[in-house]
């Protein structure tokens, strides 16, 4: 029986806005922070159902809007391994948090736990976290009304990154059993991936000191944190780490500004120098750019699809060398706004697949290889190996000293990597490790492949909802005779490339182009926008 009382009573102190509608979308619920108060109340009892349906398996619950303007947050829910929610509840969940009324809400709670079959009496655990956003407390406590009502045990993780969270999320479901990931708390996620990284880099090139702009948001205090940890192998020096500065937050710096405006953050001109890289990391430090300065004080951004060459390079090697490359096919996994460079670049090497945008098809495209890089080009990826080839690198023999070596590299990068999901802060020490073992430079690093010029511009329609693909969003099917105007136009430039998409965060058509030169990439994308428009 549901605890109807408790819950019609704490829900009366959260009412639904009624001029909103909302919805879990690739992001979970992201929208103004100062209008998602009922909808953290009701995502504690969905949490609470959730974890009851898993037999109370521990759920996670992130609030944060990641690489958007500080006056808006967000919240998602985070599934038993540290992946992302099932879809069928990303319905459920927008569905609750749409019933006008406290009445609709317990009949719609009602309607849930009869269709999903959910036990009532089974216990409830979930384990949460918040970045550094203003609005946070206050939906944090919303929240924790909502965990009260279904009588669930809440477990405060604190201020944090979303990384850390879904790593927690999976060490405490695996905690004293066979796959257990690592001790369930941040100090056991600092240790584990040190620890790696350290192994990883002993004996190697030294590394330079890195500038890390953390766009003044949680990942400052991550990177502060895992300093202490790392000794003498690297040294870490935050920019943009002032968190309670009111409108800091991913103003003109972070991952997203870079890549965006594909410019230095103004804040570190000056205190870079030619020849140097740094980084940055987004509101919620899961998202990484790289770039450095040339000689000439010119700016190169290193993406998502520079990492994934660099570090998919890297592994595909490793698993050559352990002797392994017969067992383990190490494959990438991009969207269509992977540069086409990079899929050429990577494509003669390794097998590639393109899946619409989001994590988790990135994610759930990946776990089909044995070893799955995926990366978006915004800088959001990771690699993830399979069961069995954990178990394949835990048992195999090495034959020689050589392939002992490289052996003992795969199994630490299986420690370093955050395979829950894309975590700046992992992902930077690993491109950092995969530095170090080649002895590159940024430049070094930049030469794999050439960028071809690009553009992407927001549209604003009147309604997005016409707007239908297919192949992996690369081609629409509706509106009618669109995608026929855009394949016309397209083949009028040398190299180029455009796709149309709804965008899945915001209300607007996305529209991206690529070609030979700048100018024309501009143009190709301007044009294929006036057709959208
Ligand atoms: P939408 O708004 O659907 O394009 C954006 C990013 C995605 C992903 C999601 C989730 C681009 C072009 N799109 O999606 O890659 O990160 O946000 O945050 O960068
Ligand atoms: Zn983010």
């Amino acid at each position: 029986q549901l605890p109807v009382e408790a819950i019609s009573t704490l829900s009366e102190l959260h009412p639904k806005p009624s001029h909103i509608r909302y919805q879990y979308g690739t992001a979970g619920f992201r929208t103004l922070g100062s209008v998602l108060d009922s909808v953290l109340f009701r995502v504690g009892i969905i949490a609470g159902l959730r974890s009851k349906k898993l037999d109370g398996k521990t759920i996670g619950v992130m609030v944060t809007a990641s690489h958007n303007p500080e006056p808006d947050n967000g919240v998602k829910l985070v599934d038993p391994r540290g992946e992302m929610l099932e879809a069928a509840w990303e319905a459920h969940a927008t569905n609750l948090a749409n019933a006008a009324t406290t009445e609709d809400f317990i009949n719609a709670l009602d309607t849930l736990v009869r269709v999903a079959k959910i036990d009532l009496s089974k216990p409830s655990r979930v384990v949460y976290a918040r970045d550094t956003r203003p609005s946070g407390p206050s939906l944090v406590a919303a929240f924790e009304d909502g965990l009260k009502a279904i009588g669930a045990e809440g477990r405060n993780a604190g201020v944090t990154t979303t990384p850390i969270l879904h790593y927690l999320v999976r060490a405490i479901n695996t905690k004293g059993k066979k796959d257990e990931y690592g001790v369930d708390s941040e100090e056991g996620y600092f240790t584990k991936l040190s620890g790696a990284f350290q192994k990883l880099v002993a004996g190697k090139t030294a590394l330079p000191p890195l500038i890390i702009d953390c766009a003044n948001g949680v990942g400052a205090e991550a990177v502060q944190k895992m300093s202490g940890y790392l000794g003498d192998s690297i040294k870490l020096i935050p920019y943009n780490a002032s968190t309670t500065t009111p409108g800091a937050l991913n103003n003109a710096c972070g991952a997203d500004f870079v890549k965006t405006t594909q410019k230095l953050p103004p804040s570190l001109a000056g205190d870079i120098k030619p020849g140097q890289r740094a980084c940055s990391l987004d509101g919620d430090a899961d998202r990484l750019m790289y770039y450095y300065l040339d000689d000439q004080n010119q700016f190169h951004m290193l993406d998502g699809d520079k990492i994934s060459s660099l570090v998919a390079g890297f592994i595909v090697d490793l698993v050559k060398i352990a002797g392994l490359d017969r067992t383990i096919r190490v494959g990438v996994v991009q969207t269509a706004y992977a540069n086409g460079s990079s899929t050429k670049y990577l494509a003669e090497r390794l097998p590639v697949r393109c899946v619409p945008t989001g994590v988790k098809h990135l994610h759930h495209a990946a776990e089909h290889f044995e070893v799955g890089v995926y990366f978006e080009a915004n800088g959001h990826g990771t690699v993830l190996f399979s069961p069995e080839t954990l178990q394949t690198l835990a048992t195999h023999e090495p034959s020689t000293p050589a392939q002992s070596t490289a052996l003992n590299h795969l199994r630490n990068l299986t420690l370093l990597i955050n395979q829950t999901v894309g975590d700046a802060i992992s992902d930077l020490l690993l491109v950092e490790t995969v530095l170090a073992h080649k002895s590159y430079s940024g430049a070094e690093w930049d030469s794999l492949y050439v960028d071809l010029p690009n553009r992407l511009v927001k549209v604003v329609v009147a309604d997005r909802h016409v707007f239908h693909t297919e192949d992996a969003e690369r081609r629409l099917v509706s509106p009618k005779g669109l995608q026929a105007k855009i394949d016309a136009l397209v083949k009028r430039y040398d190299g180029g490339r455009s796709f149309v998409r709804p965008s899945g965060t915001e209300d607007v058509v996305r529209v991206y182009a690529e070609a030979m030169i700048k100018s024309q990439a501009d143009e190709l994308a301007f044009r294929v926008a006036g057709l959208v428009y």
